[in-house]
């Protein structure tokens, strides 16, 4: 029988809850911190600890046949898998933020404004859709103090607490998307008997959850 490849995160928000998932679900395997590749011994499966980036390319090509990854994730790289099922943990949203003080008060606002992201593919097609162009710079992280470095007049992250926005003089102003961790599976694999053995695994302890 083909061993299955289900690809998680190595470290992060996600890694804690996937794993604790996976083991729900009865699946006995070691989470060494140090190893890439954890086989499952009672199920025909390997867990491979990833980047939560380079969760959805590993899917989409069939490296890791299904993951667990933020539906932000999934958007911003832009490829062609299947979603699964929704896993109700690593809830956030997507939301462009301005400081306390800013004169930007519509969307319309925005227009010719410079925005910091670490989601310019999300972002764009936001603001297309809303007929808004905006210069989108993109940086790879602590987009939180862009605007008060005067970098930009806007930004475009992730909130859960709200916390960090509030501490950084930032306030939000507009939700782009919502966003939880999903099951996902390469487009071929999905109807296999292994995977639909698994979905339903997952779908019982979110059940027992509820
Ligand atoms: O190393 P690797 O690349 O795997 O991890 P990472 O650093 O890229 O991601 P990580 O572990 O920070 O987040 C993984 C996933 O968790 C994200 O892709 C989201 O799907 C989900 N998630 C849920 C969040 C948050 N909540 C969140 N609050 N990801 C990031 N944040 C950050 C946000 O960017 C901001 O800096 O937390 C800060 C805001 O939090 P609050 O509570 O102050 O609002
Ligand atoms: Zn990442």
């Amino acid at each position: 029988m083909k061993t299955l490849k289900i690809a998680i995160q190595k470290s992060g928000r996600l890694n804690e809850k996937s794993v604790e998932l996976l083991k729900n679900c009865g699946l006995n395997f070691e989470n060494y911190k140090s190893s890439l590749i954890s086989p499952v011994s009672n199920f025909p499966l390997e867990i491979l600890f990833l980047r939560d980036d380079d969760i959805p390319e590993y899917v989409q090509d069939g490296i890791a046949d299904l993951g667990i990854v933020g539906e932000n994730v999934i958007q911003e790289t832009e490829v062609e898998v299947s979603y699964l099922q929704r896993l109700g943990f690593g809830k956030c949203s997507l939301k462009i933020a301005v400081p306390n003080n800013s004169d930007i008060n519509t969307l319309a606002d925005l227009n010719g404004k410079a925005i910091a992201t670490t989601y310019p593919a999300i972002l764009g097609k936001f603001l297309k859709e809303q007929n808004i162009t905006s210069d989108i710079r993109t940086i790879s992280g602590s987009v939180e103090i862009s605007p008060g470095l005067g970098l930009s007049d806007a930004i475009c992250d992730l909130v859960s607490t709200g916390g960090t926005l509030k501490s950084n003089g930032l306030k939000p102003f507009a939700d782009v998307m919502s966003s939880e961790a999903v099951l996902i599976g390469s487009k071929e694999i999905a109807e296999s008997d292994l995977v639909q053995e698994l979905i339903q695994r997952v779908q019982s302890v979110l059940r027992a959850k509820e």
